[in-house]
C-alpha cells in the first residue's frame, strides 16, 4: 500500500513480523505531546532529540503560559537544530536530486532537506498514520510534488535502484537489523552518494547493554545496537564512512530541559540522562560515501 497515487503504488508492502506489526501499532497511535505541540510551532513535524545549549532562562519566565510556550519553542529549536546537523551532511545537492528518508516519521526531516537543497525527497514509514499525515502536511506547504511519504518497509522499499543522491536515518536504526538496512541504502544510493545517521548507540567499551539501554527499548519497543555494529555494517555494504561525530555532550541540555518540561515530559527523561552520564550509551553522527 502507498499513500502517493505514483508507479510505486504496484508496489506491495511486504508481509510484517509480529514484530513490526507491533511497532507500526505504536507509530499509529502515538500521540505525545512532545512531538505534537513542538510540530505545531512551524508544521516541521521531529521524531528526534535535540542537540545544543539550551536558553535556560525559558525556565525563570514567570507566567505559567508563557513558560510552557517557551519551553515548547526551546525544545523545538534543538530538535530543529539536530535537523539542521543532519541535513548539513547529505550535500552539496542540487534541486535535480533525489533524497531518501529513511524511516521518516511525521515527515520533518524531509521537509527540512528539501528546503535547505530544493531537492526532491521521498520518505517511507512502517506506520499508515504517519505517512498520510506527512502527506498532508505536504500538502499544506504545496511541496508535495517534490516530497512524498510512502507506508514502506525502509528493509525493502521498492524505490529505484541508484537513483538517490543521499539518504539518511534520524534515529530509526534501532528497529531493524543493519545488514537489512545498509543494503537497502547501497542498492538506492548512486555512486559517490552519501549516507548519513544519527542514532543513539551503547558503548562498547562500556561493556555489555546497560540497565538504561534496556529501559530505552522497552519504552519504545526498539532494539539500541552497539557502535561496532555501525561500523561492521556499513564496511560490509560499500557505505565508508567519512565523518564521525560523538554528540552525547551536545545532547544533554535538550534532555536535560525536556526533564524539567512538566507539560511535555514523557517519563524517559531521567534515563536518557543517565545513560549518557554513566557512559552506556552514546549519541553518534556518522556520515558514509556510498562506493
Ligand atoms: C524519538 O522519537 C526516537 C525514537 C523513538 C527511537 C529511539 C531513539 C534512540 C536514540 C534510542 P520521538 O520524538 O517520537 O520520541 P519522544 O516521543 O520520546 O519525543
Ligand atoms: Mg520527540
Amino acid at each position: 500500500m502507498t499513500t502517493t497515487p505514483d508507479a510505486a503504488a504496484a508496489v506491495r508492502l511486504p508481509a510484517q513480523s509480529v514484530y513490526q506489526n507491533r511497532v507500526a501499532d505504536y507509530w499509529n497511535t502515538e500521540a505525545n505531546p512532545v512531538n505534537l505541540e513542538l510540530g505545531r510551532i512551524d508544521g516541521l513535524y521531529h521524531h528526534h532529540y535535540g542537540v545544543g545549549e539550551a536558553d535556560w532562562s525559558v525556565l525563570d519566565e514567570p507566567d505559567p503560559g508563557l513558560r510552557r510556550d517557551r519551553i515548547t519553542a526551546e525544545l523545538h529549536r534543538l530538535e530543529h537544530a539536530q535537523a539542521e546537523l543532519l541535513t548539513a551532511r547529505l550535500g552539496p545537492l542540487s534541486t535535480a536530486d533525489r533524497v531518501f528518508d529513511a524511516g521518516c516519521g511525521r515527515g520533518g526531516g524531509s521537509v527540512v532537506a528539501h528546503l535547505r537543497y530544493g531537492c526532491e525527497a521521498d520518505g517511507v514509514t512502517i506506520s499508515a498514520k504517519q505517512a498520510e499525515f506527512a502527506n498532508e502536511q505536504a500538502r499544506k506547504r504545496g511541496i508535495d510534488d517534490k516530497v512524498r511519504y510512502h507506508h514502506r518497509n525502509m528493509l525493502d522499499t521498492g524505490l529505484p535502484t541508484g537513483a538517490f543522491a543521499a539518504s539518511w536515518n534520524n534515529e530509526s536504526t534501532m528497529y531493524v537489523e543493519l545488514d537489512l538496512l545498509f543494503a537497502e541504502h547501497a542498492r538506492l544510493l548512486r555512486r559517490g552518494g552519501r549516507y548519513v545517521v544519527i542514532t543513539g548507540c551503547y558503548n562498547d567499551t562500556y561493556g555489555r547493554a546497560s540497565r538504561e539501554v534496556s529501559l530505552i527499548n522497552a519504552h519504545y519497543i526498539c532494539d539500541i545496537h552497539p557502535r561496532s555494529a555501525y561500523f561492521r555494517a556499513l564496511a560490509r555494504n560499500r557505505l565508508v564512512p567519512v565523518h564521525v561525530e560523538d554528540l552525547t555532550e551536545v545532547a544533554l541540555p535538550y534532555w536535560e530541559l525536556r526533564s524539567r518540561a512538566d507539560h511535555l515530559v514523557t517519563g524517559i527523561e531521567e534515563t536518557f540522562i543517565s545513560a549518557y552520564r554513566n557512559g552506556s550509551f552514546q549519541y553518534l553522527l556518522i556520515a558514509a560515501d556510498r562506493v
